[in-house]
C-alpha cells in the first residue's frame, strides 16, 4: 500500500512537490509492478483546510471553487509527468466526509480524545474562530512581522496563536479576541512509550515489518526529537464552516482538522478503488502481510509518522507506516522555491514549454533528488545533464545499435554467439549485464533513486563505451562472425535498459522497448537473452533533444515574473532611507501637471519626451518611461511633477522637472496621479 502526499488543492504543483512526494514513489511503484508485486498506490487532493480557505479569500472565491478548479489541473501535472498513481481521489467527497466521521466517531467511542473547553482567537468583524494560519503577527524569536500563528516562516519556529506579539486577523486586520469554544484534543502525551518503540528503539512487536533502522536518518531525527521534546495534546477540530463536519450533537460550525481528515482520504481513496475493482480494501490496511509506505517532504514527517499513527492504533485495526520515506527540500536557482514570488517551476508550464519533457525532466530530478538533504534545481545542469547523458549517452547508444543492426542485417537481431566465440570483454560486458537487475533493485528497495538511475545508466554507458570500443564498423568486411557478436550483445544492452530504466524515463523506455520486442518484458526478463535473435527492430524517433543556451536563458527569465504579490511577508522592499527635517521636505517643489503632448525620444530605449501644463508654463521633461508605457498612453494625464530639480540633459534635450512614478512588485511602474477636482499648477503638499 503505497501513499503520496494529498497535495492541496489550492495552487498548481510545481518541481519541488514533483521530487519530494511523487516522482519517488513513482519510481518505487514501477519498480514493483514491474517485478510482479502487489501494488496500489493510491493519492488524491487535499480540500480542506486553511490553505483552501485563504485561497478562496484572497481571489474572493469560494473554497469549492478552488478546489475544483486545482482538483483538475494537479492531475494535469501529473499525469504530464507519467505519475502513475492507480487511484486519484479528493477529501471534499461525500464518501470522503462519511469515512472520516466514521473514523473519528470510533476514536470518540474508544476515549481517543479529550474534550477541553478553552479561549481561542476570534475576529468580531468576520464573527468566526480564527484558524492558526488565519492569525499573523510578530514572531516573539526573531521579530518577523508576519509570522503565522503556527509558524513563523522566517525562522522557522513553531509557534502558537498566544505566542504572537500584536496578533491580528488576516480576515479582517482587526486584533482578535479571546472567546470560549469547546475542542476536540488528541491527548499525544499518552502515547509516548510505544512510540519510541516503533520508532525510536525499533522493538514494537505487533507487527513484523517495522525496522525503523532502515528508515532515513533525517526523518528517525525528526521523529526523535518530537518524542524526546515531549508530545502535546493538539486539537483535533476546528471551528470553521469549511471541512469535514463534527459529527457530534451541538458540534455546529465545527469541523475536523485538516490532518485528522486529510491522512484518512489514504483509506478512502482505497476503498474507492477497491470498489472499482472488486477487491477488499481492508487487504491494503489491516493485513499484517501489506506493507504501509507514505511519500511526502520534510514538512509533513510529524503528521505521518506521530500523528497518523496514533490515529490508526487507537482506532484498532489497522497497519502501522512500513516506512516514510520522506525527502527534504528542492531548491532553485539559488534560492528557496516560493510561490507567492513565482520562484518555482510549474509543472504544467514545463509541459507546454518541452511537450515531450516528461523524461528529461524525470531524469534530471531524480538525479539531484533531495534524498538526504536539500538540493538545488537549474537550468544550466538541467541542459548538461540532458544533452551529456541522456541525449549522448543514452540517446546515441541506442540509434548506433539501430542504425548498425538495420544496416548490417536487414534489422534483424544476430544470432547469439556460441560460448567459444565470447572474448574476455564480452565476458565482461555480460556480467556487468547479469549484476544489474539486482544492483537497481536493491537501491530502489531502499529509497535511493539516484543512485539507482545511476546504476541503470551504466548499463547504457557500459553498452555506449563497449560499441565505440570494438568499432564493428571496422571489422563488418574483414569479420562478420565478430560484428555480429559484438551487435547481438548490444542489442541485449538495449534491451536490457528498457526494462531498468522503465521506472525512471517510462516513456523513453517504451519506445525503446517497443523497437526492440520487448514490450513485454518485466523485471525477470531482464537478461543476456531479453532480445531474441531474429526479432526485426523497429523505428525510432530521436530519444532526446538537446537544450540549448538561449533555452536555458528563456526559462531562468521566468522565475520570479509576475509574482503574486499580495502576499506581504515575502516582498523585497527598498529599506527605508535616512531621517530629514521638515525643512528638507519644503524645499520640494511638487504640483499637479497636465501632459499635453508625447514622443518617444530617438535611438533611446527608455526615454519618453513629454510636454507638460504646469500652471506656471509649458515645460519640457523627460521621462524614463518608455518600455512601460506607449506616448499615447500618456497624453492627457494628470501628473504629479517635482519642477524646482535642476535642469539636466538627456540624449541633448533639457529635462525641465521631473514626473514621480510609483515602481511594483513585479519591476512595473504607475503614474502618480492625483485624484479628481486638482489643476495644473496646484500644489502638493
Ligand atoms: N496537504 C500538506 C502538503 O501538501 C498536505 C499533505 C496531506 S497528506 C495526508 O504539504
Ligand atoms: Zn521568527
Amino acid at each position: 500500500m503505497i501513499t503520496s502526499a494529498l497535495p492541496y488543492a489550492n495552487g498548481p504543483i510545481h518541481l519541488g512537490h514533483i521530487a519530494g512526494a511523487y516522482l519517488p514513489a513513482d519510481i518505487y511503484v514501477r519498480h514493483l509492478r514491474s517485478m510482479g508485486e502487489d501494488v496500489l498506490w493510491i493519492c488524491g487532493s487535499d480540500e480542506h483546510g486553511a490553505a483552501i480557505t485563504l485561497r478562496a479569500k484572497k481571489e474572493g472565491t469560494t473554497p469549492r471553487e478552488i478546489v475544483d478548479t486545482y482538483h483538475v489541473e494537479m492531475q494535469k501535472a501529473f499525469t504530464g509527468l507519467d505519475i502513475s498513481f492507480d487511484h486519484y481521489s479528493r477529501t471534499s467527497s461525500p464518501k470522503h466526509h462519511e469515512v472520516a466521521q466514521d473514523f473519528f466517531l470510533t476514536l470518540l467511542d474508544k476515549g481517543g480524545f479529550e474534550v477541553k473547553t478553552e479561549e481561542q482567537f476570534y475576529d468580531e468583524e468576520a464573527k468566526q474562530f480564527l484558524a492558526d494560519r488565519y492569525i499573523q503577527g510578530t514572531c516573539p524569536s526573531c521579530d518577523h512581522d508576519n509570522a503565522y500563528g503556527d509558524q513563523c516562516e522566517k525562522c522557522g519556529k513553531t509557534l502558537s496563536p498566544a505566542e504572537l506579539v500584536n496578533p491580528r486577523s488576516t480576515l479582517s486586520g482587526s486584533s482578535p479576541v479571546l472567546k470560549l469554544t469547546t475542542l476536540w484534543y488528541l491527548p499525544m502525551g499518552r502515547h509516548e512509550d510505544w512510540l519510541r518503540k516503533y520508532i525510536v528503539d525499533g522493538t514494537l512487536d505487533d507487527q513484523q515489518h517495522h525496522n525503523s533502522k532502515e528508515w532515513k536518518a533525517h526523518v528517525l531525527g525528526q521523529c526523535r526529537s518530537w518524542i524526546d521534546g515531549g508530545l502535546e495534546s493538539r486539537a483535533m477540530t476546528r471551528d470553521l464552516d469549511w471541512g469535514v463536519p463534527v459529527p457530534v450533537d451541538g458540534a455546529d460550525g465545527k469541523v475536523l482538522y485538516v490532518w485528522l481528515d486529510a491522512p484518512i482520504g489514504y483509506i478512502t481513496a482505497t476503498m474507492e478503488w477497491c470498489e472499482q475493482n472488486d477487491q477488499d480494501w481492508r487487504d491494503w490496511w489491516q493485513d499484517p502481510e501489506a506493507d504501509l509506505i507514505h511519500f511526502i517532504g520534510k514538512d509533513n514527517i510529524v503528521f505521518h509518522c506521530i500523528i497518523f499513527p496514533i490515529l490508526l492504533k487507537e482506532h484498532g485495526g489497522y497497519n502501522l507506516p512500513t516506512n516514510v520515506p520522506a525527502n527534504e527540500f528542492m531548491n532553485l536557482e539559488g534560492d528557496k522555491i516560493s510561490t507567492s514570488r513565482n520562484w518555482a517551476v510549474w509543472v504544467t508550464e514545463y509541459l507546454e514549454d518541452f511537450p515531450e519533457g516528461s523524461d528529461a525532466m524525470r531524469y534530471v530530478l531524480t538525479a539531484i533528488m533531495p534524498e538526504q538533504k536539500d538540493s538545488e534545481f537549474t537550468w544550466s545542469d538541467f541542459r548538461d545533464k540532458v544533452n551529456n547523458e541522456l541525449a549522448d549517452v543514452l540517446g546515441n547508444f541506442v540509434n548506433r545499435v539501430l542504425v548498425l543492426t538495420k544496416k548490417y542485417y536487414d534489422g534483424a537481431v544476430p544470432a547469439a554467439p556460441t560460448d567459444e566465440a565470447l572474448n574476455a570483454t564480452d565476458r565482461n560486458l555480460l556480467e556487468s549485464l547479469s549484476a544489474a537487475p539486482a544492483k537497481v533493485s536493491d537501491l530502489i528497495a531502499r529509497h535511493r533513486y539516484k543512485e539507482a538511475q545511476l546504476e541503470a545508466m551504466n548499463v547504457a554507458r557500459l553498452g555506449n563505451k563497449y560499441l565505440t570500443e570494438q568499432e564493428p564498423w571496422k571489422l563488418q568486411k574483414t569479420d562478420p562472425s565478430r560484428t555480429a557478436t559484438i551487435m547481438h550483445l548490444t542489442c541485449q544492452v538495449v534491451g536490457n535498459c528498457a526494462v531498468l530504466l522503465e521506472p525512471f524515463l517510462p516513456q523513453a523506455a517504451s519506445k525503446i522497448a517497443a523497437a526492440f520486442g520487448v514490450s513485454d518484458a518485466r523485471w525477470m526478463d531482464a537478461r543476456t537473452d531479453v532480445v531474441s535473435s531474429g526479432t526485426v527492430l523497429g523505428d525510432l524517433p530521436i530519444l532526446f533533444a538537446k537544450i540549448d543556451d538561449d533555452t536555458v536563458a528563456a526559462q531562468v527569465a521566468k522565475l520570479g515574473q509576475k509574482g503574486d504579490t499580495s502576499d506581504s511577508s515575502n516582498r523585497d522592499l527598498m529599506p527605508a532611507k535616512d531621517e530629514i527635517t521638515f525643512d528638507d521636505f519644503t524645499k520640494l517643489d511638487l504640483r499637479v501637471g497636465t501632459v499635453l503632448s508625447c514622443e518617444k525620444v530617438p535611438k533611446a530605449d527608455k526615454l519618453l519626451k513629454l510636454t507638460v501644463d504646469t500652471g506656471l508654463d509649458t515645460r519640457t521633461v523627460v521621462s524614463g518611461i518608455a518600455e512601460h508605457f506607449a506616448p499615447e498612453d500618456v497624453v492627457g494625464r494628470q501628473v504629479t511633477l517635482l519642477i524646482n530639480l535642476a535642469p539636466r540633459k538627456l540624449r541633448g534635450i533639457e529635462s525641465q522637472g521631473m514626473v514621480l512614478m510609483a515602481g511594483t512588485d513585479d519591476g512595473g511602474l504607475r503614474f502618480v496621479t492625483p485624484e479628481e477636482g486638482v489643476a495644473p499648477g496646484n500644489v502638493i503638499s
